[in-house]
């Protein structure tokens, strides 16, 4: 019998809202220290943001906005190690922006998450940052849902970032679950692809970057998970999906008759 086993978490834009206020600022902190004149506007990062992971998004500009730059290499680096260090750098400062309370945690998720863990719902989060900049968030955010978290994979742990759905296949490997035993929260395009072509039903909480990318593979797009008392608002259903209400937030039961509802609609 299907049934609900694990919620698996995007980071960036679904845990909290930390691309234009958080990424976007070291980034730009992180080029000013190194003596670069590159500066990410809001808008520029939103084209940027196409790009999953930040390693990737600096090449991406810097053959898109500055393709004749040459940096100073060292002996024996190649440009790959100049990424590499410049994004060390950035990691650097974002930690630092998270340690200043400059990012708060989405409506609705330190509730989600609260109900899974004490239900026994496992917990996962699959995500492009660095490992490091989950753990950040978490510890100033949610310290004690930390441990809560049965498979963190982030980063470099796979080849190939979002869109590609290496990161969500490889939570599903871990946890030795299939993929109708789980719900995927995301809130991009590349992150909905991810999930999707990993064979996840897939709940999107847009933000202000994401409210306008398509989502038709998407199973519900909200514009937060909700609160009990401060519902959110569905944006949009996959054909066939019901939801009980207009003003709902999503919790276990709901997450659960989304998970019938995708995956035994005859049942249902
Ligand atoms: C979103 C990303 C990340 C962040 C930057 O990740 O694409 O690259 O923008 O983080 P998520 P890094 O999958 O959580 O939405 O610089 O550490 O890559
Ligand atoms: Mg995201």
């Amino acid at each position: 019998m299907l049934q609900l086993q694990a919620l698996i978490f995007d980071v960036d834009g679904t845990l909290a809202e930390t691309e234009r206020d958080g990424h976007r600022v070291a980034f730009n902190q992180a080029f000013a220290a190194a003596g670069l004149d590159w500066h990410w506007s809001i808008d520029i990062y939103r084209k940027l943001l196409e790009i999953g992971g930040g390693k990737e998004r600096i090449r991406e500009f810097w053959q898109r906005y500055a393709p004749s730059f040459r940096p100073t290499l060292p002996a024996g680096t190649s440009e790959s190690d100049w990424i590499a260090q410049l994004h060390r750098e950035k990691t650097r400062r974002y930690s630092d922006l998270l340690q200043a309370g400059k990012i708060s945690l989405r409506p609705g998720v330190k509730r989600l998450l609260t109900e899974a863990h004490a239900t026994g719902i496992r917990l996962a989060i699959a995500t492009t940052t660095s490992p490091e900049n989950v753990t950040v968030l978490l510890e100033t955010t949610f310290p004690e849902s930390l441990g809560w978290f049965e498979v963190i994979a982030a980063g470099d742990i796979v080849p190939a970032k979002k869109p590609a759905p290496d990161i969500y296949q490889y939570v599903l490997e871990e946890m030795r679950l299939a993929p109708q035993q789980c719900l995927a929260i995301e809130d991009s395009s590349i992150g909905l692809q991810a999930a999707r072509q990993a064979g996840l039903a897939t709940v999107i909480t847009v933000n202000d970057y994401t409210r306008d990318q398509p989502f038709a593979e998407a199973t519900l797009v909200l514009d937060s998970l909700g609160e009990v008392d401060a519902p959110c608002q569905i944006l949009r259903t996959a054909y066939g999906i019901r939801v009980p209400s207009r003003r709902i937030c999503l919790d276990l039961t709901l997450a659960e008759a989304l998970l019938q509802q995708q995956f035994q609609p005859q049942l249902v």
